[in-house]
């Protein structure tokens, strides 16, 4: 029922914005290329005839009515920011889909009984903000408190947070379509998952406090490395990481202190991220890790939690309605986790959601490399379509 070509052509355009040859997308939320790919999509959804709005934090959203004035809505899409070199697809493959639902029910004169939004949100990957910034802000899921610097940095304001929450009983159900951002569905061939439920996020700041002092003389016996030690305490830590299969651990970020070639490093810095669909598997593991840096002899580590996003359930009658919507367009499908978080991650919080995936090839994504065929991208957008028309059967 969409236009495959239509949809593959402003999704291809979309990725233009901030692509950066040999590096992959420079679109981080609330920067220039993100500001101009948000533009280009506001304008595509009023071409489509969508009444557009943008909320205090920078959610993007366009609108059309349905029969039932005063129904909550169906909304659908995804996230227009992108990790620092990362594909063109993850997040606005979601947004672009849901532009392409839209248009195609109202082009075939399908009247929705529901009003049904195109959402783009705003800093959906990890950062200053904690991830899924735009979504938990809608939400009302931002509970910490935010710096006062990364507030000004990004021009916004604790008052601008809270009015961005919506109501949620303005809403019906919320669909995200999204690449796998795995191997799971490209190793067995099958064109569409339908995710069961979505990982929890942990993060800890973890410092380890050592002694900077001059790299030739001082000997090795009497270094207090904060390099050395934390790189000890890792490998222990991953060994045992190893033994596990139900969470996965990241440090992608590590910084050594002050920095210099030449100097002993005095601290080691790093970030320590554990997912697991279980929120006791998380909280087992870190407990694993806070042991170990207690018993690890020698120099003093300090850990501090900066995020925590329980894992959540996707809604099983939305899971039903893309299977239908699969099997009535003869696609087949499979049920399955999602190891990557979503915005749908925090709409499940408030209203019923659930979630499509297209395969990644080679499972590669959060990579220049990211890729998706576009028969399998234009697959996910006919049955995030289909399912759409799904759930405005199934909802009241
Ligand atoms: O990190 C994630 O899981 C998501 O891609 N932001
Ligand atoms: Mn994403
Ligand atoms: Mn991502």
């Amino acid at each position: 029922m969409i236009s495959g070509e239509r949809f593959l052509s402003d999704l291809e355009t979309l990725g233009t914005i901030g692509w950066v040859e040999g590096h992959g997308m420079d679109r981080a939320a609330y920067s220039k290329n993100y500001e101009e790919a948000r533009t280009f999509v506001q304008k595509k959804m009023e071409e489509a005839g969508l009444s557009t709005s943008m909320d205090e934090v920078g959610n993007l959203f366009g609108r059309m009515e349905g029969t039932e004035g005063g129904a909550p809505a169906i909304m659908a899409g995804s996230h227009l920011d992108a990790v620092p070199g990362g594909g063109k697809y993850d997040g606005p493959l979601g947004v672009m889909a849901a532009l392409e639902a839209a248009r195609a029910i109202r082009e075939r004169g399908i009247a929705l009984r529901h009003p049904f939004e195109v959402v783009g949100f705003i800093a959906e990957e990890g950062g200053p903000l904690g991830g899924t910034f735009g979504s938990r802000a809608l939400t009302g899921l931002v509970k910490d408190p935010i710096p006062e610097e990364v507030l000004n940095q990004f021009g916004l304001t604790v008052e601008g947070i809270q009015a961005a929450r919506r109501d949620p009983a303005s809403l019906c159900c919320y669909l995200e379509l999204h690449i796998e951002q795995g191997p799971y569905l490209d190793r067995r061939g099958i064109p569409i998952g339908i995710p069961t439920g979505i990982v929890g996020i942990s993060r800890y700041a973890v410092t380890v406090e050592g002694e900077t002092n001059h790299a030739g003389s001082t000997p090795m016996k009497e270094r207090k490395d904060a390099m050395r030690h934390a790189t000890d305490l890792l490998n222990k830590w991953f060994a045992w990481v190893d033994t596990r299969d139900d969470f996965v651990c990241n440090v992608g970020v590590f910084s050594l202190h002050p920095g210099s070639v030449a100097i002993v490093p005095g601290a080691a810095e790093f970030i320590l991220e554990i997912r697991s669909l279980k929120d006791a598997v998380m909280e087992e593991a870190f407990q694993r890790f806070k042991a170990l840096c207690d018993c690890e002899a020698g120099l003093p580590v300090t850990v501090r939690r900066t995020v925590w996003k329980g894992g959540t359930d996707l809604a099983p009658g939305l899971q039903d309605a893309a299977e239908r919507a699969c099997g009535a367009a003869g696609i087949p499908c499979v049920r399955m986790p999602s190891g990557a978080s979503h915005d749908a991650n925090s709409m499940a919080h408030v209203t019923p959601s659930g979630m499509i995936f297209v395969p990644s090839i080679r499972g590669v994504s959060h990579s220049k490399e990211e890729a998706t065929s576009p028969e399998d991208l234009a697959r996910g957008a006919e049955v995030l379509a289909r399912t759409i028309i799904e759930a405005d059967k199934i909802f009241s």
